[in-house]
């Protein structure tokens, strides 16, 4: 009789038990995909929270994904959009992980490939690009199915901000391209995409807008910043700085606030607070001019560009 090797054990692509955006949603089942194609037994197992990148539209999409998973000890295991150790699933050994995707290098130091250990901690806009060349590289890139093509698609467009993010790469570009093809999307495409998540925003605004805020010490002390990505943000400022004003005051009880609003198709960005020296201390470094308590940039610029333009004093 024969026994089953350790070769045929299975496969689990995985984030981590995180709520899941769109890039470890796509990288995910993507590469489980590509994995199985190999002739693996591999799955994708996701965090059960979404967030609004993840659109109803995507999630109408019948890809197969596990969110919850009963560990046999013999997994292997590969992180996708991820690399902080502590983010391995509870059931896991870090042993048991045999390959890294990510696109940011503060844990790159945690992995050090070896023959058993395959790292790809590169920075581009988003994982799915990092996927979809190792679907390339692998010789999948005329079977994998639309379902993963369209998600690493939306992956991309969805970290590179449409594509016209400042911290946007040739290779996002290429992989853009090249899927747009595959996915064979509409030229409407992105901006539904984008209009979909907006409207959610709108829906649950308070609450997206609380959830999305980080602290950060400045000259005039901690202050907090919000984030909001709309592909037209033009209503928001014109009808909503009052709901923005009540949300962000309970968030920062010292009143040192703003709140970054990236609209997209236009390329600018609005920055909003009524705190008189965060406006001076905005003023002084991103050289803008506020109006009221509205500012618009003349470039796309994201909170982590502005965070490190006032941390320098
Ligand atoms: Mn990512």
């Amino acid at each position: 009789m024969l026994m089953r090797g350790s070769e045929v054990s299975k496969y689990i692509v995985t984030a981590g038990p995180r709520s899941s955006d769109i890039d470890v949603y796509a990288c995910a089942i993507a590469y489980a995909e590509l994995l199985r194609k190999e002739g693996k037994d591999a799955q994708a197992l996701i965090g059960k929270e979404f967030t609004a990148s993840i659109t109803e539209s995507l999630r109408k999409l019948d890809v197969p994904f596990l969110t919850e998973y009963i560990a046999t000890g013999t997994e292997s295991v590969v992180l996708v959009d991820v690399s902080d150790p502590k983010h391995i699933p509870q059931q896991f050994f870090k042993s048991q992980v045999i390959e890294v995707f990510d696109h940011r290098p503060m844990f790159i130091n945690e992995w050090v490939s070896s023959p058993k250990l395959s790292v790809k901690i590169e920075q581009v806009g988003a994982c799915a690009t990092l996927i979809w060349e190792e679907v390339e590289k692998r010789g999948f890139a005329e079977n994998i199915s639309s379902e993963s093509a369209l998600l690493l698609l939306a992956a991309i467009v969805s970290n590179n901000l449409a594509m016209k993010s400042p911290l946007l790469t040739q290779r996002d570009r290429s992989a853009f391209e090249t899927l747009k093809e595959k996915a064979s999307i509409s030229t409407t495409w992105v901006a539904e995409y984008f209009t979909e998540q907006e409207e959610h925003l709108y829906a649950n605004l308070t609450t997206l807008v609380k959830a999305d805020t980080k602290v950060t010490d400045s000259p005039i002390g901690p202050l907090v910043i919000g984030q909001i990505e709309l592909w037209n943000a033009s209503r928001l400022v014109a009808e909503m700085q009052q709901d923005l004003l009540a949300c962000m005051n309970s968030v920062a009880r010292n009143g040192r606030w703003f709140i970054n609003i990236v609209s997209i198709s236009e390329g600018v960005n609005y920055i909003f607070t009524p705190d008189e020296k965060t406006k001076k201390l905005l003023q002084e470094n991103l050289s803008l001019q506020f109006r009221d308590n509205v500012a618009k940039t003349g470039t796309l610029l994201m909170r982590k560009q502005i965070m490190n333009k006032l941390t320098i004093i």
